[in-house]
């Protein structure tokens, strides 16, 4: 695979990339999503580091900029200079004025899944020389590891070692199908309380039901009157996810690395990992299924839903069940071979929708962390081989949110960020 082959393909991703800029951030879509995302701007550094190193290294420092004291890094950070109504929940629902660990410019109060340690080393690695003349991981670093500790000691509700995420926006795949169970306990706030914005500028059967919706704000409302103190009893929806935890134990690793170019001991990184990948595997793999599943805080149970995120542990270094994750990948639930991008929910299930967020399509982003993973594990040919459908199907489709798994068409939002950036990365990756 060469960028010559693919100069079609190259040039609209960087399209999208500089038509989402804005100073000092990507957003994920002008019009959906018109402000900074947590992890999407992980996933546009691994992309914009090939393009401007020095612009992936900006797109990173920005949103560590608006770390809380505490360490949380917000989910959202706000555009002050975009109209107030474009998007819901805005800064007057989430009022981290008002609370003091809160920077200056407005955010959210909840996180998205960890995915910026990885992405800063992928980052420092492509342009080491731009980096240490910007003093990019002195700066990164410290602030990485204040957002680890957040969430291995005031996410760990359990004391399982493992973090929850206690909204389904922190998962990242927030309508999965994994959160039905957990998510009915929640009684949903009066529709006339708030106006969604999401459905101005996508079709509702490829977003969530109003009664989801409702659902999401009692959430976020009730930790925001909480003063975003972090308890089972504050939270109405707790759960250990996988992805998040795998997240975690691959960035540890990315830490360690960091730790070393800078001179530190890595050694408490690489324990840390250790730690974490030992309890993600005790805790919530399943033999049997050869899968992870979330487990819900509350109950203590296991959510025996087949999603994208439980084979995502693939992205951790060394872990013990990558063969097996391996497989189910390939297996009837998920097509490996065939389906594309890898679907977020089992194909097989009886509520599997092709074509709604989260509940059945494919995104770009969880099939990149899973190539990431097939490489890392030393399967270059699978690899290869999903790398090359997932261009073939962007070239087609273009640069949608998220895509039918089965006949590759487009859904959600379109110019999506990650999208073009991740693919970006698929093309020139040796
Ligand atoms: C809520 C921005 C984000 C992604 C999430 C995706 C979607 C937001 C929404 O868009 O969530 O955070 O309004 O639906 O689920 O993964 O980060 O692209």
């Amino acid at each position: 695979m060469t960028v010559h082959t693919e100069q079609p393909l190259d040039r609209t991703a960087r399209r999208v990339l500089v038509t989402n800029w804005r100073q000092h951030a990507t957003v994920p879509a002008a019009r959906l999503y018109p402000h900074q995302w947590s992890w999407d701007s992980a996933f546009v550094a691994i992309g914009l580091r090939h393009l401007s190193p020095a612009r992936a290294q900006r797109e990173l420092e920005s949103l560590f900029g608006a770390q809380w004291r505490d360490g949380r890094v917000p989910h959202i950070v706000f555009d002050p200079h975009v109209p107030a109504d474009a998007y819901f929940p805005g800064p007057s629902f989430w009022r981290s004025n008002a609370v003091p660990e809160a920077p200056a410019v407005p955010t959210s109060g909840i996180v998205q899944p960890p995915a910026h340690a990885l992405a800063a080393w992928l980052t420092y690695c492509a342009d080491p020389a731009t980096a240490r003349a910007r003093g990019f991981l002195p700066r990164l670093y410290p602030r990485l590891v204040a957002w680890h500790r957040y969430l291995t000691t005031r996410r760990d509700l359990t004391g399982s070692g493992l973090m929850s995420v206690v909204h389904p926006w922190e998962s990242g795949m927030d309508n999965s199908p994994a959160w039905d169970v957990p998510l009915s306990r929640v009684v949903p706030a009066p529709a006339g309380e708030y106006t969604r914005r999401d459905l101005n500028h996508v079709a509702a059967a490829e977003r969530p039901t109003d009664a989801d919706y409702g659902r999401y704000v009692r959430l976020a409302r009730d930790y925001r009157d909480a003063g975003y103190a972090d308890s089972l009893g504050v939270h109405g929806f707790a759960v250990e996810d996988p992805l998040c935890n795998a997240l975690l134990a691959a960035g540890e690793h990315a830490l360690a690395s960091m730790a070393a170019e800078l001179g530190y001991d890595p050694r408490r990184h690489r324990s840390a990992a250790a730690r974490l990948t030992d309890s993600l595997t005790a805790t919530l793999y399943d033999p049997t299924a050869g899968t992870f599943f979330p487990r819900d805080a509350h109950a203590g149970t296991l959510i025996r839903s087949y999603s994208v995120g439980g084979l995502l542990p693939l992205v951790v270094p060394g872990l013990p069940v990558a063969t097996e994750l391996i497989k189910t990948a390939l297996g009837d639930r998920f097509r490996l071979r065939e389906a594309c991008p890898l679907p977020s929910y089992d194909l097989t299930a009886h509520d599997h929708d092709p074509g709604r967020y989260w509940r059945g399509p494919g995104w770009i982003n969880t099939s990149w962390l899973f190539w990431h993973g097939l490489r890392l594990h030393g399967e270059p040919s699978l690899a290869d081989d999903l790398r090359q459908r997932l261009l073939d199907l962007v070239r087609t489709a273009g640069f949608r949110e998220y895509y039918n798994p089965v006949t590759g068409a487009g859904h959600g939002t379109d110019e999506f960020s990650w999208t073009a950036a991740l693919i970006l990365d698929l093309i020139r990756t040796p």
